[in-house]
């Protein structure tokens, strides 16, 4: 009788509790788990590509790389960490193991790693400092770990996922928590010359054992998504969902404007992930010292990633001295001044805020200027065009509008408007745009008004908005696109030189069609000539790694400098079936 009683009670309390929030609107379509809303709300991260490349200057090594070759001579993770950490980065994901192979920590399956170095006597572990460190400065830790191997003799065959599996042990397994695991999308060949068919399903299950609420980037996912180059730059619609089935990462993956932009009603949580490199390339390398990218470049990439609706992994590459470069460091402390100076004034503070609907008192407009993500508005059940109007206490001048949806409910909106109000009491349109998703940076031009109104033009359900913010940025200047926009050349048919005069050459520079255009050359043979007609080769089968996701200017070293007139690149293999680009072809002297 009594135990009967007790459920009523609780029944009761349970009905009263459902009554007092009030029903709120449904979820709509797919939506992320609390794993992937967490790390959507880290904003900012930080990229560590570190490696035997560092020494040896190359973008992709081979695996015949000696073990001594890592050689750090004062390596400091402490450095980076808080180097990370004054940014304003909240996580750090580090090339735990790139395409050649060789583990930066004792992997216990492969005999390419620190263990086998002579680096603090094979002692070192590069895993453990940088984990200890995040967890002192309170970062999270992630790992690039690459399936593509160039050095494992078992590349190639099944045997080679196991091995695989193994090493995601090993280094998911003894580090504490791993915030992301990074699947690189790159597949080619091992040192049998043969091509691996990965297990994918059974990688996942291995990170998952490990590490539950590891994110999982790929080029479709699960946990989220390339967003389909190496310059930093989203799609300007971006949805958080994505189909995914019949693709798979790398070479199966989707078309790459399917990355820029999701899919709208895709079937799975799948969001952007941005990585672009603060230098040229990925490694460090002595020679891109004065190639550091500006304040201005790493505020537009900031608007183009996170301000759409992405998460900006921003890479820094170490130095041979294991020391984030002095030059880098220092312009990652510029940019977190000129970032703070932008967003730590929010002008819409103080603000009355009035909506044409709103779902009950718990989604009131008012809540839109509240820290609180999970404080948020919704609009009127059935109301799918609603308006939003913030009145500033007085005129303020602004040119940047942030807006957020609450994406526990799925990403809803997919058109809308926002006006100023003009002095003659009139709206006045300064922008109009697709997709919200967590977060939308909408840059207008500079604007002075006592109010604006955020119109939703078209929204799946009701729209569910967590913040609005308003900000003003003296800092940020547009800039002109530096395009060389390049020629397309006929495969078959080669770059040729003519110096003027004889001249001593040391390297030579390729640089393809913008974006890539034409195709970029990825095997080459190089020939010199003293004469014009009798050629000699100089390079063979030379390649260009990475060009084809980082279509950008390649500096390539002569294996000893030569005396020549005439220069000839000779394309072997383009991306593109016939044709190949070309903006720059000159000589290093
Ligand atoms: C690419 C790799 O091939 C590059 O070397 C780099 O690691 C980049 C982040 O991913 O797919």
């Amino acid at each position: 009788m009594l135990k009967t009683k007790g459920y009523i009670i609780s029944f009761a309390f349970a009905a009263a509790l459902i009554c007092s929030c009030g029903r709120g609107p449904e979820p709509y379509g797919a939506v992320p788990s609390p794993a992937q809303v967490r790390w959507q709300m880290m904003e900012r991260n930080m990229f560590v590509h570190f490696g035997p490349n560092t020494f040896s200057g190359r973008e992709w090594g081979d695996g015949t790389e000696p073990e001594d070759m890592f050689n750090p001579t004062d390596l400091d993770c402490r450095q980076w960490v808080r180097t990370a950490k004054e940014a304003g980065f909240k996580g750090i994901i580090i090339t735990a193991k790139h395409h050649d192979g060789f583990c930066l920590w004792p992997n216990p399956v492969s005999s390419h790693t620190v263990a086998q170095s002579s680096w603090r006597a094979g002692e070192g572990d590069v895993l453990r400092e940088l984990s200890d460190a995040c967890r002192e400065y309170g970062l999270k830790f992630g790992v690039y770990i690459s399936p593509w191997d160039r050095f494992d003799p078992s590349y190639g065959t099944d045997a080679y996922n196991g091995v695989f599996v193994k090493t995601l042990q090993s280094a998911l397994g003894s580090y504490g928590e791993v915030y992301e695991q990074w699947f690189d999308g790159a597949n080619g060949e091992g040192p049998n010359g043969k091509k691996q068919v990965y297990d994918w399903p059974l990688f996942h299950e291995t990170v998952r054992s490990l590490q539950p609420d590891a994110i999982m980037f790929s080029d479709v996912g699960p946990g989220c998504r390339w967003c389909g180059n190496e310059s930093g730059s989203n799609g300007r619609t971006s949805w958080s969902t994505l189909n995914t089935e019949g693709f798979s990462p790398g070479a199966g993956s989707p078309p790459t404007d399917t990355l820029q932009r999701g899919n709208v009603h895709g079937a799975e949580w799948i969001p952007s992930e941005t990585d672009v490199s603060i230098r040229p390339g990925w490694f460090w390398r002595e020679s891109e010292n004065s190639r550091v990218k500006s304040v201005n470049r790493l505020l537009q990439i900031f608007y183009e990633s996170t301000g759409r609706n992405s998460l900006m992994l921003l890479n820094v590459p170490p130095d041979t001295r294991g020391h984030i470069h002095e030059i880098d460091s220092t312009r990652l402390m510029e940019f977190a001044r000129a970032y703070d100076a932008i967003f730590s004034v929010d002008l819409a503070k103080g603000s009355s805020v009035e909506a044409s609907s709103s779902w009950g008192r718990k989604y009131n407009p008012s809540n839109l200027l509240s820290e609180d993500y999970d404080s948020c508005w919704a609009s009127g059940k059935g109301e799918m065009t609603p308006s939003i109007t913030v009145t500033f206490p007085e005129r303020r001048t602004f040119n940047r509008v942030s807006l957020q949806e609450y994406i526990p409910l799925g990403q809803r909106v997919h058109s809308f408007s926002i006006e100023a109000l003009s002095e003659d009491g009139q709206w006045r349109k300064i922008a109009s745009e697709t997709t919200i998703g967590y977060k939308r940076i909408v840059l207008t031009e500079k604007v002075t008004s006592s109010a604006l109104r955020i119109n939703i033009l078209g929204s799946y359900a009701e729209p569910v908005l967590s913040r609005v913010q308003v900000f003003m940025d003296d800092i940020y200047v547009p800039e002109e696109e530096n395009i060389s926009p390049g020629i397309t050349m006929k495969m078959g048919e080669p770059l040729t030189l003519d110096l003027g005069k004889l001249r001593n050459v040391s390297g030579f520079v390729y640089g393809p069609a913008y974006r890539g255009e034409g195709g970029v050359v990825m095997e080459y043979d190089l020939e010199s000539s003293l004469d014009g007609a009798k050629w000699t080769r100089v390079i063979s089968g030379g390649e260009f790694d990475n060009i084809v996701n980082s279509p950008t200017d390649r500096e390539v070293g002569l294996p000893s400098a030569i005396r020549a007139r005439y220069l000839r690149l000779i394309p072997i293999r383009s991306n593109y079936s016939s044709t190949y680009g070309v903006s720059t072809f000159d000589v290093l002297e």
